[in-house]
């Protein structure tokens, strides 16, 4: 059976739109740089393992990302799964995992790497806006990419409507792309681009504003 962990730093929503997601079985652990994170107590009522590395222990950040790989390692990961997780990794934490390390990004990437991408977006003006699943590699939010949802940005959103918009479309999208890894079907061309086995093509356009 593969084994999978999450990593957290928050609330968790994506952790929780995983593990309620009726997914081949697999054994899930949770981890958290944070140990106040919201998700780690939805996690133990439904007896998932969890564990905590606490960032602010370790003056270094390479003594850090060398314990949190210390905690995944000992679950024997296929994959390691980056939802809501908030520090950035190392190169030497990025190449032990490398090829089985996927975050969740809240920008249709490459648009608006880094944080705060919802005040990006309204910043730049954007019609359409989304998030990516994508494989992480050393350089920040620009590994090859699994799947993007897009919605439309409003006149009058704010941060936060924008953010409840998008993050409706993580929890659609994230368990999918599990899926697909769950069932064998992801994998990587040779070009940095991600091939889905039985991905089944679309010819919907999508217009925002959607007017006549
Ligand atoms: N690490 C690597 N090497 N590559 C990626 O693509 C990564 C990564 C670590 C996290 C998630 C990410 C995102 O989806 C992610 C992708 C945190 C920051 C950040 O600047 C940036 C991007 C992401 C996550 N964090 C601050 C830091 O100093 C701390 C912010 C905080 O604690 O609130 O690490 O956008
Ligand atoms: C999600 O929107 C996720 O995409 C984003 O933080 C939120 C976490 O929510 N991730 C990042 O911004 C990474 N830098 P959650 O804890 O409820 O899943």
């Amino acid at each position: 059976m593969k084994s999978i962990v999450i990593l957290i730093s928050g609330r968790g929503s994506n952790m929780q739109a995983l593990l309620e997601a009726d997914l081949p079985e697999c054994k899930i652990a949770v981890i958290s740089n944070r140990p106040d994170a919201g998700g780690l107590a939805y996690a133990r009522e439904r007896g998932v393992a969890t564990a905590v590395v606490d960032h602010r222990d370790f003056a270094l950040r390479a003594d850090f990302d060398a314990a949190l790989a210390e905690a995944i390692a000992l679950h024997q990961p296929d994959l390691v799964v980056l939802a809501g997780f908030m520090r950035v990794l190392g190169d030497a934490f990025v190449r032990r995992f490398e090829g089985r390390l996927i975050n969740i990004h809240p920008s249709l990437l490459p648009a608006f790497p880094g944080l705060r991408t919802h005040a990006q977006a309204l910043k730049a003006g954007v019609r359409i806006h989304g998030c990516t699943v994508h494989f992480v590699t050393p350089s920040l939010d620009s590994g090859p990419i699994v799947i993007q949802a897009a919605v439309p940005v409003h006149a009058a959103d704010t941060e936060e409507t924008l953010a409840a918009r998008v993050l409706d479309q993580e929890h659609v999208i994230y368990p999918r792309a599990l899926r697909w890894f769950l069932e064998d079907r992801l994998s990587l061309d040779g070009h940095g681009r991600v091939r889905v086995d039985g991905e089944i093509s679309s010819d919907v356009i999508l217009l925002a504003p959607s007017v006549q």
